[in-house]
């Protein structure tokens, strides 16, 4: 029993290390990335954790020991004390902020690929021209939920036949989207792990978040930044959609929003939905569906 507490520290390497061995196989590592620049995310993570792995098992080794080689009751060796150094300070403070400066050089090349190589910047390479791609959704966060925006047949954000939904993000697989990121109350962080893509919603500001889906499926929405009682239940739902399936479904969510409003903008619907919105347009009020979409836009 007088190792027990040296045996203790041999287990919680030992654990830490198997944790890490069998984490992929019982799926507790990394979720499958769904990105373009995913892979750049993933390097640099793995890298880091090479890293601490090997110093955490260097330091564990090394306190496992020293604990059991002289553990207190069985060490007959005399006691020895020392009164700090200086150079073994100047060595463990200049290792660890080596470390550190090259992890910050080195993972010049993920922001880079992740943040700056996208079409937010167009082929000038300059932030905030016209070149810049236009957003291709508007996504506002709020006390406890997704709100999303898409141009409506005018490929216009902000006009009156944009399309509102909730919690139900759809984008076209391969393809650039630009996402126009708000938070109409305090601090979110718009999260799609499979996505590799991790963004504060801040208020006050409009953010430009990139990426580019490479498979189709149904992935993760949710919030990572903790903002309040429910914020476990800000979570929503990424469905990245065929080209084809994309179009039906703006389609439908088309339909849906022009049958609850007595909409005017009758040339802005599709011809599949011309029927059913026949039978409103024709007597609803001129200004009825500019003032209804207006007002879901300050939302
Ligand atoms: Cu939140």
């Amino acid at each position: 029993m007088a190792r027990l507490w040296s045996l203790l520290v041999l287990a919680v390497l030992i654990g830490g290390v198997l944790t890490f061995a069998i984490g992929p196989t019982y799926r507790m590592s990394l979720p499958q990335d769904v990105s373009t620049h995913g892979h750049t995310i993933d390097g640099l993570y793995y890298f880091i954790l090479a890293l601490t792995g090997i110093v955490f098992i260097a330091t564990q080794s090394v306190l496992f020991y020293f604990m059991w080689r002289y553990e207190a009751n069985t060490n007959k060796d005399p006691i020895t004390y020392t009164h700090g150094s200086h150079t073994l300070e100047i060595v463990w403070t200049i290792i660890p902020a080596a470390t550190l400066l090259f992890i910050s050089i080195f993972q010049f090349d993920s922001w880079a690929e992740a943040k700056m190589r996208n079409p937010m910047y167009g082929p000038d390479g300059k932030p905030g021209t016209a070149d810049d791609m236009p957003p291709t959704l508007e996504v506002t966060a709020r006390q406890w939920e997704w709100r999303l925006r898409y141009p409506g047949q005018d490929g216009r954000l902000g006009t009156a036949d944009d399309l509102f939904t909730v919690n139900e993000l759809h984008v076209p697989v391969n393809q650039d989207i630009v996402v126009s990121l708000k938070s109409m109350d305090i601090l979110h962080s718009f999260f799609l792990p499979e996505l590799r893509v991790k963004q504060d919603a801040v208020p006050g500001m409009k953010i430009p978040v990139w990426f580019q889906a490479t498979k189709t499926g149904r992935y993760e929405l949710v919030c990572a930044e903790h903002c309040g009682a429910r914020h476990y239940a800000m979570k929503g739902m990424l469905v990245v959609d065929t080209p084809e399936d994309y179009q039906a479904w703006l389609r439908k969510l088309t339909r849906e929003q022009f049958r609850t409003q007595p909409a005017t903008t009758q040339t802005n619907a599709t011809a599949d939905n011309a029927t059913s919105n026949n039978a409103t347009s024709n007597n609803a009020p001129a200004d009825s569906t500019q003032l209804t979409s207006a007002n879901q836009g300050e939302l």
